[in-house]
């Protein structure tokens, strides 16, 4: 029999979602959490018509080189910023993410750090557990407050749809966003939010959150100048990516009481952190677990399978992946 095709998987997902590649492909699976170095990569991919990898694993032109029957590769995650999608169209490989099934999951998180940075909560337990509340005192920890106040979102797309429905329905939040594009109006309607341009939004948000995509376009887009503009009573949530922001400069804002707080689920050098935000009281830090619930992860490495059988000519929509990567995104995720 002709040998079946190869597939790898870079890190354990869950082993009944992965068993469903076993059905068509030869799997090359991680059992355990592994550091791909690109050279480790490159050999992983060297035989493989298929690969399943996460953000941990960059997959560029250099790792695809000697990869010549490689057709696919499925991103498990909405933001691809560690693919050359470029390099692997060149090639005719197809690429594929997971939107949709993240967004509210993540929206959800971005409300979880929004609030915690603004009402203190990480920071007021950290001072509880270190013994620290000796007598209750009417000025303890105070914050600022998210009801009312006026929300911001930096990059509109799925996720920031999301968080501008929580802020107007849930918090009576006013909502301006800024995109690449403005919106069509349904969408600026059911969003209950309002285009302005990028001055404006860092002037006015009491709150600003990014759901942007990192590209060499949007890094440090916010840098000391843009963080100079936001009111020192704002905060700083970030759930996308941490190369969108200079993070010695939001280091410099936060403890020189130019910005409130920041709440971080995403950093430059992930997984280690600067350790001046480390060092700093008003900084939230989370690590990168935006889309992290069990029904979430669950349905995100269903769906890179999925989209991974479909690519390589397999299953019930042989050739036609539910979510490939096409031309790039409008300017939010
Ligand atoms: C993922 C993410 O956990 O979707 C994204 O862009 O950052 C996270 O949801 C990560 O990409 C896993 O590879």
């Amino acid at each position: 029999a002709e040998a079946r095709p190869r597939v790898w998987v870079s890190q354990p997902l869950f082993g009944d979602i992965v068993a469903r590649l076993g059905e068509h492909f030869e799997l090359d699976a991680a059992t355990d959490v592994t550091i791909w170095s690109p050279d480790a990569i490159a050999d992983r991919l060297h035989d493989a018509s298929g690969a399943l990898v996460t953000l941990n694993e960059r997959i560029g032109a250099g790792e695809i080189a000697s990869a010549t029957a490689l057709r696919a590769v499925a991103n498990v995650g909405v933001g691809y910023d560690n693919l050359d999608v470029a390099a692997l169209h060149a090639r005719g490989i197809v690429a594929t993410n997971t939107p949709d099934v993240l967004t509210e999951t993540t929206a959800d998180m971005a409300f979880a750090l929004l609030m915690a940075a603004a009402r203190r909560v990480t920071e007021g337990e950290r001072w509880l557990r270190e013994g620290r509340w000796t007598q209750w005192s009417f000025d303890t920890l105070l914050g600022h407050d998210v009801h009312g106040s006026t929300l911001g979102i930096l990059g509109m797309g799925r996720i920031g749809q999301g968080v501008a429905r929580r802020g107007a329905l849930g918090f009576g939040m006013r909502v301006l966003y800024h995109n690449r594009s403005r919106l069509p109006e349904r969408i600026e309607s059911n969003s209950r939010a309002a285009w302005v341009d990028l001055d404006t939004l860092l002037r006015a948000a009491d709150h600003l959150v990014l759901v942007l995509p990192y590209s060499s376009a949007t890094r440090h887009l916010i840098d000391a100048a843009a963080l100079a503009k936001m009111k020192p009573t704002a905060t700083l949530t970030n759930i996308a990516r941490g190369g969108l922001v200079d993070e010695d400069a939001l280091a410099d804002a936060l403890s020189h009481g130019r910005l409130a707080a920041a709440a971080l689920d995403v950093f430059e050098g992930e997984p280690s952190v600067n350790p001046r935000l480390l060092a700093l009281r008003n900084v939230v830090l989370t690590p990168h677990v935006g889309s992290a619930s069990l029904a979430t992860r669950r349905a995100m490495a269903s769906l890179a399978v999925d989209n991974l059988i479909a690519a390589l000519g397999h299953g019930p929509r042989a050739g036609d992946p539910p979510t490939p990567i096409g031309a790039p995104a409008a300017g939010g995720i």
